[in-house]
């Protein structure tokens, strides 16, 4: 087993995922822990021209639900290889901003591709690099619009081909991702995203303290 430990942060687009990453991450290094921050699909150059073309790119409107699948998990496959795996080896914390059950979520329950063929790709795409534990940030979708529209109301207007979507997917990826938590308690762990940061902050640092290695004890 590797030594570094592997935290995912899962949930729907405004769950409050990177805040929680952003601040797990400066109270490990406070600690004096070795940290990684990555984010899904990209975190590495390859992955994130990847990312463009599943995302921004002008050239990706009649993108199929399954080419879409395969992107997400060839930016995955070249994220495991080039960063998680050498990072976990080196007694790293790798923390990252989605991983594979965004794609049984996304991809899986959201495009309604075949379940059993979405886990093959995820399966050859990762290998045995599976997370020691994942944070589901459960948040309802009327918050999570109420977010996503005061963020954008800051910002550029920038087109995400994801989010053009209609209201029925984010139905059917918001109840996957339920399903998902369900199925596997020991690694996916349910978390309140609706209430103020600091309280999410707190409930996530308990989670993450029990799977924390003791220094000198590795
Ligand atoms: N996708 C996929 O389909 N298949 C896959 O396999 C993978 C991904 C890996 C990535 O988009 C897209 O790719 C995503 C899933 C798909 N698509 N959609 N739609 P992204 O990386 O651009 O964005 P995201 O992952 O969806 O996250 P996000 O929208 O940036 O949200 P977030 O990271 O969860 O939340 P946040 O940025 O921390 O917070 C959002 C706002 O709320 C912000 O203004 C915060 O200040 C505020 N906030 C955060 N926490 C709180 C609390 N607790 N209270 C009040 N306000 C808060």
């Amino acid at each position: 087993m590797s030594k570094g430990r592997f935290i995912t942060f899962e949930g729907t687009e405004g769950c409050g995922k990177s805040t929680q990453v952003k601040l797990l991450a400066e109270r490990l290094k406070a600690l004096g822990h070795k940290v990684r921050v990555l984010r899904e699909p990209g975190g590495t150059p390859i992955g994130e021209e990847i990312r463009h073309t599943l995302k921004h790119s002008q050239q990706n409107h009649a993108m199929t639900a399954e080419a879409e699948l395969l992107l997400m998990n060839a930016s995955r496959a070249q994220l495991v290889r080039e960063i998680i795996r050498p990072a976990l080896a080196a007694g790293e914390i790798v923390l990252s901003d989605r991983f594979y059950d965004s794609t049984t979520a996304y991809q899986g329950y959201g495009r309604e591709l075949d379940l059993e063929q979405v886990k093959s790709v995820i399966d050859f795409a990762v290998g045995s690099t599976r997370p020691h534990l994942t944070l589901f940030l459960h948040v309802p979708a009327e918050v999570s619009e109420e977010r996503l529209r005061s963020r954008q109301s800051t910002l550029p207007f920038v087109r995400d081909r994801i989010e053009e979507a209609d209201r029925k997917f984010f139905e059917r990826v918001a109840a996957g991702f339920a399903a998902i938590a369900a199925n596997e308690p020991e690694r996916i762990k349910f978390v309140n995203g609706a209430q103020p940061a600091e309280n999410v902050c707190v409930r996530i640092w308990e989670l993450v303290e029990n799977i924390l290695p003791k220094f000198g004890r590795w």
